[in-house]
């Protein structure tokens, strides 16, 4: 994977490691195709904790709507993140070599009551729909952005209708 950076960020996609990209480059894709101004780098919370809280806590003032944060194992990325910022924070669990990613699932989503991380589902799904789900927030504030959603909706209905079973 390389770091990626539009000029003007307004989603930046995190993960705890290298390793995690063949799952976090579904979020990036997603974000790419709608046109989305984003960056991409690897934050560890465990290996570079003063980076993290550095990334978390200038957040905001640069610009950034939502932080997508993929991690795997004990995942206390997002959560971490989300302690040191009001920016939203999407969480992706990552598929773990041992525990197939049920611990990522569970270290994200059981976040104690006060400091929200939105949680998705393990893996590629997750990390696409988080990208959706930032979408979906900035298109609350642009039409444009929100017609192309409606579209990309449309799109899978039409799939969906033209699904035929093997006989
Ligand atoms: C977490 O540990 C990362 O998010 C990754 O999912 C996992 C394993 O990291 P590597 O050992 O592959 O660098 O921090």
């Amino acid at each position: 994977m390389t770091n990626e950076a539009s000029s003007q960020p307004v989603i930046g996609v995190v993960m705890g490691s290298s390793s995690d990209w063949d799952v976090m480059q579904h979020a990036v894709a997603m974000l790419k195709e709608f046109g989305i101004a984003h960056e991409a780098q690897v934050i560890s919370a465990h290996r570079m904790p003063d980076q993290m809280f550095a990334y978390a806590e200038s957040a905001r003032a640069r610009g950034l709507r939502a932080i997508i944060a993929g991690a795997g194992g004990a995942a206390h990325l997002p959560g971490m993140l989300a302690a040191k910022t009001i920016v939203p924070v999407l969480g992706v669990p990552v598929p773990s070599k041992y525990l197939r990613g049920e611990d990522s699932l569970l270290s994200i989503v059981q976040m104690p009551k006060g400091i929200p991380v939105s949680t998705f589902a393990i893996g590629e799904a997750g990390a696409a729909n988080a990208a959706l789900a930032a979408i979906a927030m900035l298109a609350t504030t642009d039409d444009k952005l929100a017609a192309s959603l409606q579209e990309f909706r449309a799109k899978q209905t039409k799939i969906a209708l033209e699904m035929i079973l093997p006989k």
